[in-house]
């Protein structure tokens, strides 16, 4: 606790420093009514780690970012980490040593982001998680996470296989074609997807391995599995990079892609819409990487001292072929 004399001197000393920020930031802030932003250059700098370019959906995110950041007078440091965490803390030192006003990143993997977190707050770097969170149990580590419900995808995934299968009087065997192995996205579609199948014992889960999230990965494991499984009914892919890859290794193995063995995806980007629109896939979970706008609302948001929510969901749904043909000619990625 605070004694009487410390807390005025404190208060005094609180003052004082509003009072110092207030005139220099007047200063700096150049003509409000234009939106000018207080930095030496008169931009606000963003520090961004960006995963990698791993799928579709990552390239649509790294453009949505670029795009946007461009569109709202941001400076941007992009730094792409190729899939690994260690890249991506070495990117997030560098912007703390640049002095960026604020960092971004999309953590590649849940855990192991305490200490570094901790430097940019002691830096007085405010931290912004987009699309992927991290599991630190101390959220005053970052300001807010937007991104979209991984586990309500892979709920939504597997509410409509139950559904499909509800006349199955036998074993329904199912194929899981994981995301990043500790990534959020991988974590909870899965989750989600689990908990949803439970509800009729017949779906079963007969093998589940991660495809990196690439379509090369997903062609290989979808491989492997074939080879070992000689009855599958279902694929259920993390992402649709996996599912177009998985593609190839049906059709080579002699079977019908949509038709012998059901498919369900994540992301609905173009080219996974145009598999389910051509019949190839059967439901799509979307999840949007259009996360660009927003995030530069936010950048300006923190900077200028304002409260924002700590969780901001992005909005999404779900595609049937019917409606993957409908939707595709006005798909923006
Ligand atoms: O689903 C996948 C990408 O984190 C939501 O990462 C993202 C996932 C997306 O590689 O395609």
């Amino acid at each position: 606790m605070l004694t009487m004399g410390k807390a005025i001197t404190r208060r005094r000393a609180v003052a004082v420093l509003t009072a110092t920020l207030l005139a220099t930031g007047m200063a700096a802030c150049g003509n409000s009514d234009t939106g000018e932003q207080p930095a030496d250059d008169g931009k606000l700098t963003l520090g961004f780690s960006q995963v990698g370019a791993e799928s579709g959906w990552r390239t649509a995110n790294t453009n949505s970012i670029k795009e946007s950041a461009t569109a709202a007078g941001i400076e941007l440091k992009f730094d792409d980490a190729q899939g690994k965490q260690e890249n991506q803390i070495t990117a997030i030192r560098n912007f703390i040593q640049q002095k960026v006003d604020v960092i971004a990143f999309s953590p590649v993997v849940s855990s192991g982001w305490d200490t570094v977190l901790k430097e940019a707050k002691d830096a007085g770097i405010p931290v912004i998680l987009t699309d992927r969170s991290v599991d630190s149990a101390d959220k005053s580590l970052y300001k807010t996470f937007i991104g979209s419900d991984f586990v309500k995808e892979g709920r939504l995934s597997g509410e409509w296989l139950v559904n499909e299968m509800k006349a199955a009087t036998g074993p329904v065997n199912i194929v899981e074609l994981q995301g990043t192995t500790g990534s959020a996205p991988a974590n909870d579609r899965k989750k989600g997807f689990g908990d949803a199948i439970a509800a009729n014992p017949n779906l079963k889960i007969i093998a589940s391995q991660t495809g990196e999230f690439t379509r090369a990965g997903g062609k290989a494991v979808m491989e492997q599995f074939l080879k070992a499984n000689p009855k599958i009914d279902v694929l259920f892919a993390h992402n649709d990079d996996m599912g177009l890859g998985a593609l190839e290794a049906i059709t080579a193995a002699g079977k019908v892609p949509g038709k012998d063995i059901k498919i369900i995806t994540i992301d609905a980007v173009k080219d996974g819409m145009q598999a389910l629109a051509d019949g190839k896939f059967n439901f799509i979970a979307e999840c949007s990487p259009l996360l660009g706008p927003q995030l530069m609302d936010l950048v300006k948001k923190v900077k200028a001292g304002e409260t924002i929510p700590q969780r901001i969901e992005t909005e999404e749904g779900t595609f049937t072929p019917e409606q993957a043909k409908a939707a595709l000619p006005n798909r923006k990625y």
